[in-house]
């Protein structure tokens, strides 16, 4: 498939399977899954039209895996604004984990620590290079780093997400050094 076409499909899922399924009248189940029929025929009827075939192609060469495919049911498997459950176990984090930001940001994250912003956790990376990525979207990236394990410790949760993304519910800044 032609990747800009890859692209738009895979915008498409993020934009209904995170955030904004109402907008094609679609619905999601607690745990973030939608019917596939049921989504190929909200977009057609929405003026986007893919095929089973092609949604499969995207789910499968993803280059993050953002999305996950179970029989006739696919969702994002993290990243969402919309409430969902994602039933991932707690899960011990590495000693450290790394979070990508932009310089901008940062005097605000030192003082008051990650908050999840839009999202349902803070996303962290597990390798430096997998946080500058992260951070670049925005501008020249500052990477953070998480003293996850003393957090850990400390009584704080952390899940990790199909694709490898820690998720927890906000770092506060005594964790957090530059
Ligand atoms: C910042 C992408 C000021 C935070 C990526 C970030 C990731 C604060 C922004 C995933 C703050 C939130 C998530 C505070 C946090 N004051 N700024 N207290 N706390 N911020 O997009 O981590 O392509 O919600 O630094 O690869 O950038 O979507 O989070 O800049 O895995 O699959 O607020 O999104 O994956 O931005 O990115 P986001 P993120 P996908």
């Amino acid at each position: 498939m032609d990747e800009r076409r890859a692209t738009r499909i895979s915008k498409y899922l993020a934009l209904h399977l995170r955030h904004r399924p109402e907008r094609i009248g679609l619905t999601l189940d607690a745990e973030g899954w939608a019917d596939v029929t049921a989504l190929l025929a909200a977009a057609a009827r929405h003026g986007f039209r893919f095929t089973r075939a092609e949604l499969e192609h995207v789910v499968a060469a993803n280059d993050k895996k953002r999305y996950e495919l179970d029989g006739n049911r696919v969702r994002a498997v993290q990243g969402h604004s919309v409430p969902v459950e994602l039933n991932l176990p707690p899960t011990p984090p590495p000693e450290f984990l790394y979070h990508g930001t932009v310089r901008r940001f940062v005097e605000s994250i030192l003082r008051e620590g990650l908050r999840p912003m839009g999202r349902h956790d803070v996303h962290l990376s597990p390798d430096r290079e997998t946080a500058r990525r992260v951070g670049a979207r925005r501008g020249k990236p500052v990477i953070l780093t998480v003293d996850a394990g003393r957090m850990a410790a400390d009584g704080h949760e952390f899940r990790v997400s199909a694709n490898g993304v820690w998720l927890t519910g906000s770092v506060p800044p005594e964790y957090l050094r530059e």
